[in-house]
């Protein structure tokens, strides 16, 4: 009783500063992540890349932090988002960087509502008022809950996307101060590195799905600077003090154990920045656990 897969590369590397993540779809698909998938008996499509403008075709959008292609490559995502659960698929969506999850994400819950595992060192919960760096991606999750650029904001369809009701955070560890204002206030759910550092990431990951239990549909989006760098050293954000790839396999073992998880996004890898390709490889992996892998 396998799946339909869909994998659908989204090479944008214009929502944050480092080059090279647009290499992201490529790495994973060297790693064998397709091979994975069937191996657990899904069938597997790759639907190869969607089209998003090369940096140095819109360097005059430099100044807004190409905005208006970030945009546009978010509303392409959502359209194909949109298809894919529309045809029963579980979309997989390859980064690229993490702005693309507002068109991953809007496009999954554009008929029904899904809650949303939000697996990141960061919150991604900047506006432009908040925002140190200006990066896009540093903003997705406030976009999807309807706060920011109304350029993104307006992807897709009217109103915020997701409620906080909808969302669940984990593993952040590294949070801008007006970032930090926002999300407290917000009502989203944050399990920190802290909180797993106290509880294990077995207690934490069963009391997220508790948040989550009135959807009967998950996304889960994994930005890979999640993981400790000294296991997934390839991101263009790394940050200390992260899940070790033995905590990453058991969240996703467990998500996997609820059998709601229908579509999932794997952000932030880059190639450039990697060893030997480890990081994607560990990807796919997580990938595998999420979508069935079982040890025994
Ligand atoms: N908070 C920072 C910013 O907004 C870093 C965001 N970087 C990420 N997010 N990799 O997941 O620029
Ligand atoms: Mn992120
Ligand atoms: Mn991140
Ligand atoms: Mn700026």
């Amino acid at each position: 009783m396998g799946r339909d897969i869909r994998i659908i590369g989204m090479p944008v590397d214009l929502g944050q500063s480092k080059r090279g993540v647009d290499m992201g779809p490529a790495a994973l698909r060297y790693a064998g992540l397709a091979a994975k998938l069937e191996g657990l008996g899904h069938r597997v499509c790759d639907s190869g890349n969607l089209e998003v403008a090369v940096r140095e075709t819109v360097a005059a959008e430099a100044e807004q932090h190409y905005l208006p292609s970030v945009a546009e490559a978010c509303r392409l995502t959502y359209g194909a988002a949109r298809r894919a659960v529309a045809a029963n698929e579980t979309p997989l969506f390859l980064g690229g960087d993490h702005s693309l999850a507002i068109g991953s994400i809007g496009g999954v819950t554009h008929e029904a509502p899904r809650g949303v595992l939000w697996i990141d060192a960061h919150a991604d919960f900047n506006t432009p008022e908040t925002t140190l760096s200006g990066n896009i991606h540093g903003m997705a999750l406030a976009a999807l809950l309807g706060e920011g650029y109304p350029e993104l904001t307006a992807i897709g369809r009217p109103g915020p996307l997701l409620k906080p009701e909808d969302v669940v955070l984990i593993g952040i560890r590294d949070l801008d101060s007006g970032e930090r204002e926002r999300l407290r206030a917000s009502g989203v759910t944050i399990y920190t590195m802290r909180d797993i550092d106290e509880r294990g990431i077995g207690a934490v990951l069963r009391e997220a799905l508790d948040r989550l239990e009135h959807h009967d549909s998950l996304h889960v989006s994994l930005d890979m600077d999640c993981i400790d760098p000294q296991d997934g050293p390839g991101v263009g954000t790394p940050s200390p003090g992260g899940l070790t790839c033995r905590e990453a396999q058991l969240a996703m073992e467990i998500i996997a154990d609820c059998g709601c998880c229908r579509s999932m996004d794997i952000v932030e890898i880059n190639p450039i920045l990697d060893r030997h390709n480890r990081t994607a490889q560990l990807a796919a992996e997580l990938a595998a656990s999420l979508f069935g892998k079982r040890i025994l």
